[in-house]
């Protein structure tokens, strides 16, 4: 029985006496910014974690974005998701860059590729999807769109940190992948993100761009912002590391037990995994429909009463914030599917601390309706 409330997450943390001696370091050196030693080890323990060629540690997924889209030189018009958090269409309108939003598929709710081409134009320039709760794209159908009609993938992986597919790691596709080490993530570095590339002059570029465009002392080549990761971050990420595929572990289980206890329950789904074959459990996704007793809403508030604090990750669909209503990019009634879907999510609480009990309590509410 739990004891306390129960947030859709809890950021997993070192032992605190680990850090000390890096946080000594630091202190003796008194290098706590700029492409320190812990940020370079760092990129070089993540990147044979993660078996990737190139990565570029950056302040948060969302720089890591921006600093994407400008080191492809991606410009006019990039086809999207509704169906995310609202720092990937951001992203694009931080660049001058206009989303062209299209339908998620049913079954993945990640962008559907059906749906892509009739949306690109003389002015479509890239791809940016994002693999949602960690389910993959469908990689291959959109390389070959991609290839087809000459235009860039920029994958937002936030939610894909050591995600597997049929052929190894999901960051291995797309011209470039973005990651989020945000707290709220499977692996975080209190804030912070990385964007994984494939050949050394890209991981230049993208390493001038997050450090103010600097190619030298006193040569700026390009117009940089600052989105460096700090050295605290960087030495968090390194003990981290250690322990995040037993992190990983500990919430298949609660993933393994959630599907275990709500699968007889009439009117509640929960999120499929596709074409997966590793993942990471960051989320756990249910879908409420008709044939359960309350709607979405009054599930989300009934959990709540109890003092489960799931989330609707996302609801409201980004397409459906005024501020994007005003753009006039898109009409009204473009995207049943991922609308449909908003209504009907709940992200349950899921981290590597929650125990079995605690999920088997959520479910017992969720079935005595
Ligand atoms: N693309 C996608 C697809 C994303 O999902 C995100 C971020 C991004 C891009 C951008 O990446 P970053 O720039 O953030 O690196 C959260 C996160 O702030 C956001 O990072 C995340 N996606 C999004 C899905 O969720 P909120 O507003 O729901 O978070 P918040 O503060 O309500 O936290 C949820 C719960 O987590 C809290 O109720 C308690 C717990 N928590 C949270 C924090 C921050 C803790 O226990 N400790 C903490 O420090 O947005």
């Amino acid at each position: 029985m739990k004891n306390s409330k129960i947030f859709v997450t809890q950021p997993s943390l070192p032992d605190l006496k680990e850090l000390i001696p890096y946080l000594e370091k630091i202190w003796q050196s008194k290098i706590i910014s700029n492409n320190g030693p812990f940020h370079e080890q760092l990129e070089i323990e993540l990147s044979k974690y993660l078996n990737v060629p190139y990565i570029s540690l950056v302040s948060n997924g969302t720089i890591g974005l921006i600093v994407a889209l400008n080191a492809l030189k991606v410009k006019g018009e990039v086809i999207t998701t509704p169906y995310t958090f609202v720092a990937t269409a951001h992203s694009l309108m931080w660049n001058k860059i206009k989303p062209i939003f299209v339908d998620i598929d049913p079954s993945t709710l990640n962008l559907d590729p059906k749906k892509i081409e009739a949306a690109i134009t003389k002015d479509t320039t890239a791809i940016m999807p994002v693999h949602v709760y960690g389910n993959p794209c469908d990689v291959d159908t959109i390389e070959t769109i991609a290839k087809r009609n000459g235009l860039k993938v920029i994958y937002d992986a936030s939610h894909a940190f050591d995600v597997k597919c049929h052929c190894g790691s999901i960051l291995k596709h797309g011209d470039l992948s973005v990651l989020s080490f945000h707290a709220t993530k499977v692996f975080n570095t209190f804030e912070g993100g990385a964007i994984i590339s494939h050949d050394k002059d890209m991981k230049t570029r993208i390493d001038q761009l997050k450090n103010f465009g600097f190619a030298g002392e006193t040569s700026v080549q390009q117009f940089g912002i600052n989105g460096k990761m700090n050295e605290f971050s960087s030495a968090l990420g390194l003990l981290q590391l250690k322990k995040v595929n037993k992190d990983i572990e500990k919430r298949k289980k609660i993933d393994e037990a959630y599907r275990n206890y709500l699968k007889d329950i009439p009117g509640i789904r929960c999120h499929a995994y596709h074409n997966m074959e590793k993942g990471n459990y960051s989320y756990f996704a249910i879908f409420v429909d008709e044939n359960y007793p309350l709607n979405r809403d009054q599930l989300y508030q009934k959990l709540k009463d109890n003092e489960i604090y799931g989330r609707r990750y996302f609801y409201p669909l980004v397409t459906d914030f005024q501020i994007y209503k005003d753009s006039g990019f898109f009409l009204d009634n473009d995207f049943p599917i991922a609308k449909r879907i908003s209504s009907q999510v709940i992200c349950l609480p899921i981290f590597s601390e929650m125990s079995i009990q605690n999920t088997k309590f959520i479910s017992s509410i969720i079935a005595n309706t």
